[in-house]
């Protein structure tokens, strides 16, 4: 059995996506970070860092053991189940090369685009117009490479579209609009599509407070979600 440590979030949804891809039986251990539990003494001997996801694998040969960072949970999961990652060779490098930039860039640039739009008091334009604009740029990034292959490492769907496809669902927080991206629009539906995404982002919705469900429920935000500047 495999413990995950859980809210629904851009990050957590990798891991949720995952374990339903690979059909791997799991336990769900809900995290409220609006409360702080992530930052408790007994979440923290999982992940140092205080942040979710994490999961502890209770099957393995040398006892529990616990992988933190959604990465390192995505790779960790396929090496387990053989699934979603190529064993070797130029399919395993595109996969891993996109999932080390949406884990160093898209997700760490486009939550900053998110906080200066939503949460930073008057007087921090500059920083909102520096993330959105490098946002832009990376969707541009993400939209060339999906224009010439189906999926991000190639012909196969693997860890690193389940990686970025959980910040693509809040777009319009980053102040993005998918009709200036026509590969990655092409793309995001049809991995929205899929019913174990739909398992993945869907889990424990409906412990969630309303503002949560509204942005969660489907069949995506980008059609369902709140207007432009409403976010
Ligand atoms: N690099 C980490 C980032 C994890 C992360 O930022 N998680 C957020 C939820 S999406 C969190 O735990 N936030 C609570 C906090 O910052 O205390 C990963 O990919 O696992």
């Amino acid at each position: 059995m495999i413990d995950l440590y859980y809210a629904p979030t851009p990050n957590t949804w990798k891991a949720s996506i995952m374990l339903e891809e690979c059909g791997l039986p799991y336990r769900v251990i809900p995290v409220d970070i609006l409360a702080g539990d992530q930052k408790k003494p007994d979440f923290l001997a999982i992940n140092p860092n205080g942040r979710i996801p994490a999961i502890v694998d209770h099957n393995t040969p040398e006892g529990p053991l616990a992988v933190f960072e959604s990465g390192a949970i995505l790779i960790y999961l396929a090496e387990k189940t053989g699934r979603f990652l190529a064993p070797s060779g130029r399919a395993r490098f595109d996969a891993l090369g996109w999932l080390m930039w949406q884990m160093g860039g898209l997700g760490p640039i486009a939550g900053q685009a998110h906080h200066f739009r939503r949460y930073a008091p008057a007087g921090n334009d500059y920083s909102a117009d520096r993330f959105v604009t490098e946002t832009t740029r990376l969707y541009g990034v993400l939209d060339e490479r999906l224009r010439t292959n189906e999926w991000l490492a190639g012909a196969d769907y693997s860890i690193a579209d389940m990686a970025c496809w959980g910040w693509v669902w809040y777009h319009r927080m980053h102040g993005q609009n998918l009709d200036d991206f026509p590969a990655v629009a092409r793309w995001f539906p049809a991995m929205a599509e899929r019913p174990a995404v739909q398992r993945g982002r869907l889990l424990g919705i409906e412990d969630q407070p309303e503002e949560i469900r509204v942005r969660t429920q489907g069949p995506y935000y980008g059609a369902n979600g709140p207007a432009p500047g409403a976010d």
